[in-house]
């Protein structure tokens, strides 16, 4: 952002349709996308915030499946109720879209004509699975099967979940279908591919050499895919709901979501305004795509690759993707209700959507995945907004009203302590200009917050209402000043707690300011009026807290109730069961194996040699967690590499949705005891 931009594109992730939106999604991706937006809105510069539903792709259909409704009624239901989320939490987009709407399809149809008819494509039959039951292929997801190299007799066909191996279909050993259970057959298709190798070399250059400054997640990330090589991508799909691939013999063939879905940003702009184009096809527009990590290769490889197919778009100058928010230590997950859902959280804290604002963007996975606690949640409200923030601008006010009836007091003259003080907020506006300019959202709000603990600290040293009594001079410059800080809170807090800001500005009777004017000029004139103050916060209780760690707990029981209990397997004779060696072993080293998500290296003791053994497990246990412990292995399991690792057996571990559960002995017992 060094340059001098004319105008600013924002465009935060399109929200699959098919389910609420959670904490996770404010955190990740639409919190720092309104912070930033709003800070360029106050800064009077000229900027439109894009979003809207995604609402094509297979999960939609399946939905729709179960629920035996439209896929339309699926995307109707969620898409109502996602953008009321939005609204509520002050997510302030220009506009909120959807990808069903007639001048998506006109748009997105269009953008496949125009690299059809320039012969970027390639064409090409392949076989691919399909479901005769459904009648119909199937998206790698829905297809399960035996795992070729663990074994693992529910992996998908893009990916074991067990071992972390990425996998194609055809690799899968009695692949099945995961809707109707029905064997598959493969069947000849043809599709359209975008040769996204021919630009890789272009890629590699507007990324890996101009832009540097990106952030280290995003920048590694693209990084890696370079480096592999890129592959020609099929970009549409055997299907009956989404954007019909517009051109002859594409009959039953739809646009691949991930193709039409970033077009959406275009078709969305396009319908805010007449004058879209300059938003996306002037070289002085800024373009910046707020989404979480696990849409990187698409914002920063795929999509980018068709504008430079298309040939009249500007490029992302930036894409600020955030990591994953976890919720009390756990992954957030939809299919286990482990999650905190916006329209739910407004129930019960009803008026409070900058206390969550708040705690998500001082808790923002800006690096790396970060922990969402109900009680950091109270903590912060109560030590940090309510007592900070509130404390300071509620004392200040009260003391306004109390002494001078409301009335901003003439200041005099300030001391030098003081006009210390106020140099250091300038200077602190400046670090909050620079953070939130970087994408450091968190940083920023830590700042914003000094100013008020600046004020606090102040009120609370030079004790204006004892000064009232002797020296009515120097108590009118300590409001006064108080006074000019609380104003700065008001419109430097904006972008982060907007609701609160909204309400401060009127009890301050504030005219609307800019961003820049503060610190140029005061912000009051001696002898303005303001209202009658309220609280900007209150406390939340203990008790408050207590519903919602109960309404987890009961989530985790249900889930465990609900555990998919799979049916017992044909019986097998003794000598086929003796034919497995299981032993206790002690884990005596582990450490994450790099570059993957699930894989750990244990070294375990069978008492007369230590073996290496890799486990699916990272996602479950730190390797100090193991470290130590007995537990089961099943010796004379052939060894097999495993990211190049020569594995000599398998240590056991109880599957429970998606935790694994170490076995261990009741009591410790010998190394290399036999398991029978
Ligand atoms: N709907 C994926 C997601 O929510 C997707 C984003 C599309 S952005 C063009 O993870
Ligand atoms: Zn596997």
């Amino acid at each position: 952002m060094q340059k001098n931009w004319k105008r600013y594109t924002v465009t935060s992730a399109l929200p699959y349709a098919n389910g609420p939106i959670h904490i996770g999604h404010l955190a990740g991706v639409y919190i720092p996308a309104d912070i930033f937006v709003r800070y360029l809105r106050l800064k009077g510069k000229d900027v439109v915030f894009i979003c809207g539903s995604d609402e094509h792709g297979v999960p939609i259909t399946i939905k729709a499946l179960q629920e035996k409704v439209t896929p339309q009624e699926i995307v109707d239901r969620y898409h109502t109720m996602i953008k009321k989320s939005f609204e509520d939490f002050g997510i302030s987009f220009d506009i909120y879209s959807r990808t069903t709407s007639k001048v998506h399809y006109e748009t997105a149809s269009q953008f496949f004509k125009t690299l059809y008819d320039k012969g970027i494509f390639i064409e090409k039959t392949t076989e691919q699975f399909y479901d005769t039951e459904l009648n119909q292929f199937l998206a790698d997801r829905y297809i399960v099967g035996t795992c070729p190299h663990c074994q693992n007799d529910r992996a998908y066909g893009d990916q074991c979940e067990k071992c972390g191996t990425s996998l194609n279909p055809t690799d899968l050993i009695n692949p099945r279908s995961a809707i109707s259970g029905s064997e598959l057959i493969l069947k000849e298709t043809k599709h359209w591919f975008l040769p996204l190798d021919k630009f890789e070399s272009a890629l590699k250059k507007w990324i890996l050499e101009d832009h540097t400054e990106w952030k280290t997640n995003v920048y590694g990330q693209c990084k890696s895919w370079l480096d592999m090589g890129l592959q020609p991508r099929a970009v549409s799909r055997d299907l009956d709901w989404g954007v019909p691939v517009p051109v002859e013999g594409a009959k039953g063939k739809v646009l691949y979501v991930w193709f039409d879905a970033p077009i959406g940003y275009i078709s969305a702009t396009k319908e805010l305004t007449p004058e879209w184009e300059k938003y996306w096809k002037d070289n002085e527009t800024c373009l910046i795509h707020f989404i979480g990590k696990d849409n990187i290769v698409f914002h920063c490889i795929v999509f980018p690759a068709m504008l430079m197919a298309e040939g009249s778009y500007i490029l992302p100058e930036n894409v600020p993707a955030n990591e994953f928010l976890n919720l009390e230590g756990d992954k957030i997950s939809t299919s286990r209700n482990w999650a905190v859902w916006l329209h739910e959280y407004l129930q019960e804290f009803p008026n409070k959507q900058d206390v969550l604002r708040y705690v998500l963007t001082a808790n923002m996975p800006e690096t790396k995945d970060n922990d969402f606690t109900w009680k950091d949640f109270q903590t912060r409200n109560n030590s940090e907004l309510v007592a900070i923030l509130g404390n300071f601008v509620h004392r200040t006010l009260i003391l306004t009203h109390k002494y001078f009836n409301g009335q901003v007091p003439l200041c005099q003259d300030v001391t030098q302590s003081e006009f210390e003080m106020l140099q250091q907020i300038a200077h602190i506006k400046i670090n909050i200009e620079q953070n939130i300019e970087t994408f450091k959202f968190r940083e920023a709000l830590k700042e914003f917050m000094n100013i008020a603990r600046i004020g606090n600290k102040y009120l609370t040293e030079t004790e204006p209402w004892k000064l009232a009594k002797t020296d009515i001079e120097r108590t009118k410059a300590i409001i006064a000043i108080c006074l000019e800080i609380t104003g700065t809170l008001a419109v430097l807090g904006q972008p982060f707690l907007p609701f609160t800001t909204q309400k401060l500005n009127e009890m301050l009777n504030l005219p609307s300011i800019s961003w820049d004017e503060i610190g140029k000029k005061p912000i009051f004139k001696a002898g303005h009026l303001i209202n009658q103050p309220e609280m900007l916060f209150e406390k939340i209780e203990d008790e408050a807290i207590e519903i919602q760690l109960n309404k987890l707990k009961s989530a985790k029981q249900h889930n465990t109730n609900t555990l998919n209990i799979q049916p017992i397997k044909d019986n097998v004779s003794y000598d086929d069961f003796s034919k497995m060696d299981l032993r206790v072993v002690t884990v005596v080293a582990a450490e994450k194996v790099p570059n993957t998500d699930k894989l750990l290296k244990l070294t375990v003791d069978l008492g007369t040699e230590q073996r290496t053994v890799v486990s699916g497990v990272a996602h479950c246990y730190k390797p100090e967690d193991l470290i130590g412990k007995q537990v089961c292995l099943l010796a004379n399991l052939e060894p097999r590499k495993i990211k190049g690792i020569e594995s000599k057996g398998m240590v056991l571990f109880a599957e429970n949705n998606e935790k694994l559960v170490a076995i261990t002995p009741l009591e410790s017992t010998q190394n290399g005891s036999i398991v029978k």
